[in-house]
């Protein structure tokens, strides 16, 4: 039996623990072959950083794709993280058509912003597309800030309850997509969660762990990462959406304390765990 593959399209940032270069670790570390295709390279993420590099490879794409094509290469799942412009989530709908196997999962963070606003480069222009790829997604992972600019309704910092929450989840349905992981759910102080919402059968579950009072940059493709691991690994949505939120919150115990490291969490810390959690 041959082992999954999976294909994820994100941005190299160098240095700043996101997008490939936690997307990678961590999969592998699931035992799970990981084929990268980076839409970018910048010397940092741009969440605090000033004056960092972007080289866009929006051109390299096509050619790369029908490399794999003419190497009858295909994959079984696609995971798409941070993509830097409109062309690239083209691009992303031509991978899911060429280089597919039948059946294959299709994971979308549809990564655009964060506490309500856009990261740097993002607009409106962007976001529609976006909700477009989303209407493609088997399983889609926004948080609140994102759900709440793709389904046009107002963005709450914290403070939700079940109808807010659960007009979102409609919100990202009616795009078409299949399952959705929604991240940043508070229903009480000191405690965050994610609902796993199944938009066909209406299933609806939450998973609540401990608030850690820390900006972490990346954690959400920590997340996204881990759920695609132990998704592929053939953990269904819910038990995949629990251990990605045991591995965050430990990744970022681990990096409470250290303010040199401020630019992100330190999952590799909490490889072990995820490697333990993944073979149970
Ligand atoms: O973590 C999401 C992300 C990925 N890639 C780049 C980013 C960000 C968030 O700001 O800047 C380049």
């Amino acid at each position: 039996m041959t082992d999954k593959r999976v294909l994820t399209i994100q941005d190299i940032s160098c240095l700043g623990q996101c997008s490939l270069t936690v997307a990678l670790p961590i999969i592998s570390a699931c035992g799970v072959e990981t084929i990268i295709l980076p839409s970018a390279v910048l010397s940092t993420h741009t969440g605090g950083f000033t004056g960092y590099t972007f080289r866009d490879l929006t051109e390299d794409i096509p050619g790369i794709m029908n490399h794999w094509i003419n190497e009858k290469q295909s994959f079984d799942c696609i995971y798409t993280g941070y993509l830097g412009s409109i062309t690239q989530i083209d691009y992303v709908g031509d991978l899911i058509e060429n280089v597919l196997n039948e059946g294959a999962v299709k994971i979308i963070d549809p990564v655009m912003g964060d506490n309500g606003r856009f990261y740097s480069g993002f607009n409106e222009e962007f976001l529609k597309n976006m909700a477009g790829l989303c209407g493609k997604g088997d399983v889609v992972l926004p948080n609140i800030t994102e759900a709440s600019f793709m389904t046009g309704l107002p963005y709450r910092a914290e403070g939700h309850d079940e109808e807010y929450i659960m007009s979102l989840l409609h919100g990202i349905k009616k795009l078409g997509t299949k399952k959705v992981i929604l991240k940043g759910i508070s229903y009480e102080k000191g405690k965050i969660g994610v609902a796993v919402y199944d938009c066909i059968s209406d299933d609806l579950k939450y998973y609540f762990t401990e608030k850690i009072e820390r900006n972490s940059h990346g954690a959400g493709d920590c997340y996204a990462a881990a759920f695609t691991g132990a998704f592929m690994q053939g953990f269904d949505e819910y038990e995949a959406a629990k251990i990605a939120a045991d591995f965050v919150v430990e990744s970022i115990k681990k990096s409470v304390g250290d303010e040199n490291h401020w630019y992100g969490a330190k999952f590799e810390r909490a490889l072990p765990n995820l490697v333990n959690m993944v073979n149970k």
